[in-house]
């Protein structure tokens, strides 16, 4: 039968939701989360529902203005994601789809799978083909650039729940002081535990080159973007000069960048953000890149939708784990013995409490 499902309307509403943990990265610190919040509804009255990470609140105020746009715009169409990804870029055809517009993109994409795996009335994961088993999950919650004893104080707290992994963030104006916080960190967590770095691209490729294999004995389980996302030959050169594996993917807008990253083996291992990589339909693509590449794929925020995504990819590897959404989900993610726990219900799991979304609106 042919997909039945046609789009009524697209609505989106912003919030700017506190975190329990700010996070203080070297490009910027961030205590609220703004979030773009999308409900797509059907003609046949199934809803798909999504949301966008928008790291600043001017970016979500702006966002939800262009979804209304585009609801006008996309009205009627049927839900047939790649189609409907086709429309999005012939709107965006003059401006170029990059930066925030790709995560318009992005999250009409995930809310239209949402739709159809609830009319399916399977769970995301399962209609795309996973088992819907509970995926590994590292806590990227805090540990933000802080002293060293209140960043590994912060680092026991993370395992709470099980976890297996953290993640802390470098990049102090002197390398000697994140030596140290590495050291106080590494020190207080069990030698099971993994302990991922991420620069945020702070480092310039003649300081990454030193620096990076300067972590090598220091019980490091990956170093994520340590030189600007995109110079993807001198990160080869950092990742062939290091033993501990590179880690990089978070910036990659479609999956043409991950294509070239891929092949100027750029970086040891990959991870995707759902609303830069291009919805469903481009993590799609992106897996099977990775996949014929052999390379692991750890995802990037929106750990609830994530984790149906890595459960029905080939070589998955970790779920960043974050709270950030918590507070306006009638189902936050569950993690039990560090794993995140898919929800079985149809769909991708999301659902907003509305009486949280009134309280954190941003007007
Ligand atoms: C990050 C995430 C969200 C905002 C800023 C930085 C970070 C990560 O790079 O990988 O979690
Ligand atoms: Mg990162």
């Amino acid at each position: 039968m042919a997909n039945p499902l046609k789009l009524l309307s697209l609505t989106a509403v912003p919030v700017s939701v506190p975190m329990r943990r700010p996070l203080g990265t070297s490009a910027q610190t961030i205590q609220n989360a703004p979030l773009l919040l999308v409900t797509l509804e059907t003609e046949e009255g199934v809803k798909g529902f999504s949301y966008a990470f928008c790291y600043l609140e001017s970016v979500a105020r702006a966002l939800a203005s262009m979804i209304g746009d585009l609801n006008c715009y996309l009205a009627g169409q049927t839900i047939a994601p790649i189609e409907l990804s086709k429309s999005i870029t012939r709107y965006f055809k003059l401006t170029g789809l990059y930066g925030p517009l790709c995560m318009i993109a992005s999250t009409i994409d995930v809310a239209a799978w949402d739709a159809l795996s609830i009319s399916a009335g399977l769970p995301l994961a399962v209609l795309l083909g996973g088992a819907c088993d509970p995926i590994p999950a590292y806590n990227s919650n805090g540990l933000g650039l802080m002293a060293p004893e209140i960043a590994a104080d912060e680092a026991e707290a993370l395992l709470d729940h099980g976890f297996h992994g953290v993640k802390m963030r470098l990049g102090r104006p002197h390398f000697a002081e994140d030596l140290t916080a590495v050291r106080a960190v590494r020190k207080r967590l069990p030698d099971h535990i993994s302990l991922m770095v991420d620069f945020n691209q702070a480092l310039t490729f003649a300081d990454a080159m030193r620096l990076c294999p300067a972590l090598d004995d220091e019980g490091v389980y990956w170093i994520e973007e340590p030189i600007k996302h995109d110079d993807f030959g001198h990160a080869a050169m950092v990742a062939s000069a290091t033993r501990t594996p590179i880690q990089l993917g978070e910036n990659l807008v479609g999956v043409v960048p991950l294509f070239e990253a891929l092949r100027s083996n750029a970086t040891d291992f990959v991870m995707f953000d759902l609303d830069r990589i291009g919805g469903v339909t481009g993590w799609r693509q992106a897996s099977g890149l990775a996949a014929s590449a052999g390379r692991e794929v750890s995802s990037h925020l929106f750990p609830e939708v994530s984790a149906h995504l890595l459960s029905a990819t080939p070589t998955k590897h970790w779920l960043e784990y974050v709270d950030w959404a918590n507070p306006i989900l009638e189902n936050p993610l569950e993690i039990v013995d560090g794993k995140a726990n898919l929800s079985q219900r149809p769909g991708n799991g999301l659902s907003w409490n509305p009486d949280a979304v009134a309280r954190f609106r941003i007007q």
